[in-house]
């Protein structure tokens, strides 16, 4: 009979241990997961009609030097578009009038290129080929119909090797 109590207090106690460790290790990698990989922002529009009647939506995105946390402890000196790599999220709707002022506040110049969204040449965002790189303090508006659907990628192309790896995308 008292054999019988102790094998039952072990395996609660077992139970217990267990179920603390796992506790611990998901709040540890949640917590990890939070500080530095954050969803991405959603960017939010101000939202109106074009004057053909099309919903137009008017983004703002500010290219910027930030302290980045790749992983807790461990700080980069990156290049963003509004503060987070990677930049917020764009969501907008086939057919949509879209518009995207990108405002350079860095120390070099920048682009927004549209990875393999087919929009009009010079809105193309290829440094020295569609249009003139952005220049420090100036701004460039993006202004494009949102003709197909899908998942796509907007980065810098100006000095992309180096600018996309410091976190302009
Ligand atoms: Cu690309």
């Amino acid at each position: 009979m008292k054999k019988k109590g102790v094998i039952l207090l072990s395996v609660f106690v077992a139970v217990v241990a267990i179920i603390a460790i796992v506790a611990a290790v998901t709040v540890t990698l949640s917590g990890e997961k939070d500080s530095a990989n954050p969803t991405p922002a959603l960017a939010v529009p101000k939202v109106s009609k074009d004057s053909q009647g099309r919903p137009l939506k008017e983004f703002t995105i500010t290219a910027k030097p930030a302290n980045w946390t790749l992983q807790p402890g461990i700080q980069v000196d990156a290049l963003t578009y509004d503060g987070t790599v990677p930049g917020k999220t764009i969501k907008v709707t086939q057919g949509d009038h879209v518009k995207v002022q990108l405002i350079n506040q860095m120390n070099e110049p920048v682009t927004i290129h549209w990875h393999g969204y087919p929009v009009p040449n010079g809105m193309d965002g290829v440094a020295g080929l569609t249009q003139a790189p952005v220049a420090p303090k100036h701004s460039f508006t993006y202004d494009f119909i949102a003709k197909v659907p899908g998942t796509y990628f907007y980065h810098s192309h100006y000095n992309s090797s180096t600018q996309v790896d410091r976190g302009l995308y």
